[in-house]
């Protein structure tokens, strides 16, 4: 494949497709349109450089927890990661690496951040538009944005007033020098637990404000040999029988979230184990015991969380946050600790993501009103009726809780490159899903989610949305996913206009 033809300015051009986002979907989705033979495709990246999340976490620890030969593209493999679950650095290489070998950076244009789109009903095209005040107009738009990329940080009573420095987990400040300081961790979730056992030790105490425990089950993490390395290297095909009994072992998991979490008891009590092995206090025992089943929330793996929290200079503090003053935090029992630096672990907005873009599809009426309206229906996690030609990529219900979401952001993209394919071969200006078959796969999601661990586990969780609806976690298995996707299906779409119409529509 040749590189991409030098751009005209932007608002010129109509592309064929925008992408936005240069994490493990926009990337992917660069190469499955390729594959398709799709090439007049830009993608719009708001950083200067490709990775998405795993460029932008870097606190440290972080890593990944699904197993590193599940966490890259099949199209990718990658014999060369050094442990068995892959640290930040490594997969934001890899990612880069995609990017290099496949020369897909000659589609990237840095330093575009989307702050919308219009679909333009006439010309039948999306205009983006971006934080600079550029715009880029294509005949499809591909959202990659992820689920997980913008921080949320509580308006905790006085936070304003905090004198030291501040910032969240996955905007980690490296200038501030954590040596002999006094930290407060907001938060328990994935990323605290990652980074808690790297500051402790480091900083002079850890205070850890913990609103509600999660369940931490030890994490099977070791180097990978040099030897095996090399093995994997040469022969490709064990390598990929390797991925596939690797997917196989994760996908089981899924029984015991979905068809019968009484499965789970035992998992649940390796997870108490866990706490037991490391912690002596029996009030600490109790306080970093879930009230709730696993599987609930996500399921966290670590090896040195609980050490960490039995260290003499960390502090487990329960029972909220009254108060946040210049120089201290006063806890829900009223006790005030002296506090130098405050790190935000509290997660991103996940379900009310898509509200900060201005999406305007036909009609004129937002994404936002729509989903407001109706909730987050959408096909497949991937298209909403009324906004043709637009797809989303590890949309509404498409996460997991028990294997690698690489896998459902493969099933997305080659769903995506057929869905443009096919509007081609018809020579038809676009498609729109039809509303009932968004309302019919939308209500067997649902359906399917009312029965499993996440609704019926006894927690919340940013999985479920402002009405306790779950509106992030795919139900079941990821086969499943596959098949409903593996073929893009013409009768669940209406195509409409020709692109002769709309020239002369123009
Ligand atoms: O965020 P979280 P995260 N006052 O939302 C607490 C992915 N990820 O960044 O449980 C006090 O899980 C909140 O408490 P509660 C992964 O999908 C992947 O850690 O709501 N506390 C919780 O303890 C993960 O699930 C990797 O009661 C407040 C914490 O903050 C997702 O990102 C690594 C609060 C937020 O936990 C998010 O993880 C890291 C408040 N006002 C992350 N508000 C991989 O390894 C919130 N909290 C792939």
């Amino acid at each position: 494949m040749s590189a991409p033809e030098p751009e005209p300015e932007p608002d010129q051009h109509v592309h064929e497709v925008v992408v936005v986002g240069s994490g493990f979907s926009g990337l992917g989705q660069l190469l499955a349109l390729r594959r398709a033979g799709i090439h007049d495709v830009v993608l719009l990246e708001k950083a200067d450089a490709v990775g998405g999340t795993w460029r932008d976490n870097t606190y440290p620890g972080c890593a990944c927890d699904i197993p590193s030969h599940m966490y890259s593209l099949s199209s990718d493999p990658n014999p060369d990661w050094s442990r068995s679950y892959s640290p930040q650095p490594e997969i934001r290489a890899y990612l880069e690496r995609v990017a290099a070998e496949h020369d897909l950076r000659g589609h990237v244009r840095f330093g575009q951040e989307m702050t919308g789109a219009t679909w333009d009903e006439q010309r039948r095209t999306w205009t983006v538009h971006t934080r600079g005040g550029t715009s880029w107009t294509a005949r499809f738009l591909v959202s990659g944005v992820g689920a997980l990329h913008v921080p949320k940080t509580p308006d905790l009573p006085g936070a304003g007033t905090f004198t030291g420095a501040a910032f969240h987990s996955a905007r980690w400040d490296h200038d501030v020098d954590l040596r002999g300081k006094k930290v407060a961790v907001i938060g328990t979730g994935a990323s605290a637990v990652q980074f808690v056992p790297q500051i402790a030790g480091v900083a002079a105490e850890v205070q850890l404000y913990q609103r509600t425990p999660a369940w931490v089950l030890p994490k099977g993490d070791r180097p990978l040999s040099d030897r095996r390395r090399r093995f994997l290297g040469r022969h490709p095909h064990l390598h990929r029988a390797y991925r596939a009994a690797m997917y196989a072992a994760l996908e089981s998991r899924a029984v015991g979230f979905h068809a019968n979490p009484a499965l789970l008891r035992p998992v649940e009590w390796l997870a108490t184990k866990h706490i037991e092995a490391h912690v002596d206090d029996p009030a600490l025992v109790a306080a970093l015991t879930p009230d709730y089943s696993i599987g609930c929330k996500r399921i966290l793996v670590s090896n040195d969380y609980y050490p960490a929290l039995a260290r003499p200079d960390v502090e487990v503090v329960t029972g909220g946050v009254r108060e946040v003053r210049a120089s201290s935090i006063v806890d829900g029992d009223g006790t005030e600790r002296d506090v130098d630096v405050i790190i935000y672990a509290t997660g991103f907005h996940v379900t009310d993501a898509y509200d900060a873009l201005e999406i305007t599809g036909r009609g004129g009426r937002t994404l936002r009103e729509v989903w407001a309206r109706d909730g987050m229906a959408t096909h497949l996690g991937m298209t909403v009726s009324d906004f043709p030609n637009f797809f989303f990529l590890l949309g509404p219900n498409t996460g997991l809780g028990h294997n690698s979401v690489v896998f459902m952001i493969e099933c997305q993209t080659r769903y995506v490159a057929q869905a443009v394919r096919t509007v081609h071969a018809t020579g038809m200006g676009g498609l729109d899903v039809r509303a009932e078959v968004q309302q019919r796969s939308n209500a067997a999601v649902q359906h399917r989610l009312r029965r499993g661990i996440w609704t019926r586990g006894g927690c919340t969780s940013w999985y479920l949305d402002a009405t306790g609806v779950n509106r992030t976690i795919w139900p079941g298995f990821t086969v499943r996913y596959w098949l409903e996707t593996r073929r893009f299906d013409p009768e669940d779409f209406e195509f409409f206009g020709s692109t002769a119409d709309a020239a002369q529509d123009a």
